[in-house]
């Protein structure tokens, strides 16, 4: 349990737990001390970006990616009835589960763990050659040991299954085909876009090795373009630690560029990779001086050149920017736009032993009513944004979450134990967009989770756009989750959470449920979600379930009344004394249920009042003996 735990903290946390901690915001480096009794840590690495540019080319040859053969027979391809019934909420949607993906580990990382799908962090559809419907998903199978130091590389598994909707909720959806590929690589950012402009999309996987092993190892790696049609993958760019990835039309061409953003620290660093859509040519500069790696986020102007960056300003998560971006001459340049501090300076510190058992004293707030060694709040940062056009006004508005750590202990332990200790804490904020001016248009707290990514979709088909966080958990330990972190939008720039109620009239609940992904496809809208089929115990499979349900949506409903007011419409004249005799008879019956309910109420009164008198006189008997 301590080590998946480790694991997980290492995927999403590490990088935090060494910020803050060299006054450039970068991690230390750890070296041995001179009579080697100690580690010391350095913080000299920040600055040392060359500001001279090299670029790299994109070598252009492509590998046939390692590929499994079909992972899922007929029988499993079956309607998502099959699942727990305990959670299923009897949602009429048409669904259907389309493939089982169980993958052992290589390297156990915990008890419960079994199948490295149970921590998939992706889940996304394309639409394939032949028109079809393609879900894909990711998983890491990790190669190394936890601080392991290596140079073996990474391994992920992309799942794609290509499936026919016209079947989608029978026992026997048609499953084209299902290939598992490996790309020799890990990610935490990933890009689908059409990169070459052939129409159809390729998955952009920024490399980075930050899989479990040791700091000491090279956490750089290249980035993959992985071809589904191919089945291969090609690479480009030159190794990086990619901390943030982001894509769009820089140039107005057509084409994708992509913005490669290493963490800005020490050994691992490299500064900013801007990749041209077209060539795939990186030209690296050292970081813009206001960006500082994490949250960024990218929008382009349409039909325009440039965008805007959202991005950390300054050390510290403290503040956040958003930036004009220009691309000139192969490298970006920022203006600021805007400004938002996000929380005050951090003005307490306490000690911290991280996944590497290393204790080093952390910035961060008293919690009121305590003393700072028994509950502290940890400054961290939550890693994602999304610009997305959440008013409808055609330009882009921003979402993102601001995170800490709530940690609790005893005053009489010595250090705070990151992992077991600290649980994160956080609000969702939303800006709306006027004319390059942010402004917080809403705010709701929220259980950050496992995030890895910000999504908007019209869920509930109302025309105004809604929100959402993928995913929830990192493993499901209990049955009753279902996407929290879902937000309806009202159209101006704020946003409420539906009730399950609502939610449940929308889409269902197909046993434990790890991740959802909304999507449209050919005009109608749907879910795809990875799932257990056991509620309870998990003593058997952790197999996940692949399902995919038609969603059950306003327009739907709309559609379905406005058929029934056609027929009503086509009813001839003649049927109208039939209409109003059925009418009278409806009145004359409620004239009579009207009256009954008087002679109920008139029953009811009396007996009551019968009953008062039986009581007085049992009273009365009482008191008289
Ligand atoms: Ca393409
Ligand atoms: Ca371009
Ligand atoms: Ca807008
Ligand atoms: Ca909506």
């Amino acid at each position: 349990m301590k080590k998946l735990l480790l694991l997980l903290i290492l995927s999403f946390f590490s990088v935090q737990s060494f910020a803050g901690s060299c006054p450039d915001g970068s991690e230390p480096v750890k070296s041995i001390s001179a009579d080697g009794s100690y580690f010391v840590y350095n913080c000299d690495g920040g600055n040392e970006q060359s500001s001279s540019s090299s670029s790299i080319s994109n070598s252009g040859s492509s590998i046939k990616a390692v590929k499994y053969e079909s992972f899922v027979d007929t029988e499993t391809s079956s309607s998502c009835k099959d699942l727990d019934k305990n959670f299923y909420r009897k949602s009429p949607n048409k669904c259907s589960i389309i493939a089982v993906l169980d993958t052992k580990l290589k390297i156990e990382v915990g008890h419960w763990v079994k199948n490295v799908w149970q921590t998939s962090g992706l889940l996304i559809h394309r639409v394939n050659k032949n028109g079809n419907l393609e879900i894909v998903g990711k998983a890491e199978n990790i190669q190394v040991e936890t601080n392991e130091k290596t140079d073996r590389p990474g391994q992920m598994e992309i799942a794609t299954i290509e499936v026919i909707t016209e079947e989608l909720g029978s026992n026997s959806v048609q499953v084209i085909k299902n290939p598992i590929v490996e790309i020799p690589t890990s990610t935490l950012r990933m890009v689908l876009t059409d990169v070459n402009q052939d129409g159809l999309t390729e998955l952009v996987i920024a490399g980075m090795l930050e899989d479990g092993r040791s700091q000491d190892s090279s956490w750089r790696e290249v980035n993959f373009i992985y071809d589904f049609e191919t089945e291969s993958y090609s690479k480009f760019g030159k190794p990086l630690y990619s901390h943030d990835f982001v894509a769009g039309d820089l140039d107005d061409d057509g084409y994708d560029e992509f913005i490669d953003i290493s963490w800005g620290g020490s050994h691992q660093g490299g500064g900013v990779g801007v990749c041209n859509g077209k060539t795939l040519e990186c030209i690296y500069q050292s970081n813009p001086p206001s960006l500082h790696t994490s949250k960024t986020s990218l929008s382009v102007y349409p039909n325009k050149k440039g965008g805007i960056l959202f991005h950390n300003c300054s050390k510290g998560y403290l503040d956040w920017c958003w930036s004009e971006v220009t691309y000139i001459n192969g490298r970006i340049q920022l203006k600021l736009l805007d400004k938002y501090i996000s929380s005050k300076k951090p003005d307490k510190e306490e000690l911290f032993k991280s996944w590497q058992g290393w204790e080093q004293k952390k910035k961060g707030w008293a919690v009121p009513g305590y003393k700072t060694s028994e509950r502290f709040k940890l400054i961290s940062e939550s890693y994602r944004s999304h610009q997305f056009d959440m008013d409808g006004d055609g330009d882009f508005d921003t979402a993102t979450w601001k995170e800490n750590q709530l940690c609790k202990k005893l005053a009489s332990e010595k250090v705070y134990h990151r992992p077991s200790q600290c649980k994160p804490v956080g609000e969702m904020i939303f800006f709306r967009n006027d004319n390059g001016k942010f402004t917080v248009s809403d705010t709701h707290e929220i259980d950050p989770g496992a995030t890895t990514a910000l999504y908007n979709f019209d869920i509930n088909q109302d025309g105004y756009m809604d929100f959402y966080a993928f995913r929830d958990e990192h493993h499901t330990f209990e049955c009753n989750n279902q996407i929290n972190n879902i937000f309806f939008g009202n159209g101006d720039g704020t946003f409420r959470r539906p009730s399950v109620k609502e939610q449940s009239g929308i889409f269902g609940n197909y046993g434990c449920e790890i991740q959802s992904y909304f999507f449209e496809f050919e005009g109608e809208a749907y879910r795809a979600f990875f799932t257990h089929k056991y509620s309870k115990g998990f003593s058997g499979s952790r197999a996940v379930y692949v399902g995919v349900e038609k969603i059950g949506t306003k327009a739907e409903k709309a559609a379905k009344a406005a058929e029934t007011d056609t027929v009503d419409t086509e009813q001839s004249a003649e049927d109208e004394i039939a209409a109003f005799e059925a009418e009278l008879a409806v009145e004359l019956a409620e004239e009579a249920a009207k009256a009954a309910e008087t002679d109920t109420v008139d029953t009811e009164q009396q007996s009551v009042e019968d009953e008062i008198a039986a009581f007085e006189a049992e009273l009365a008997a009482e008191l008289g003996q």
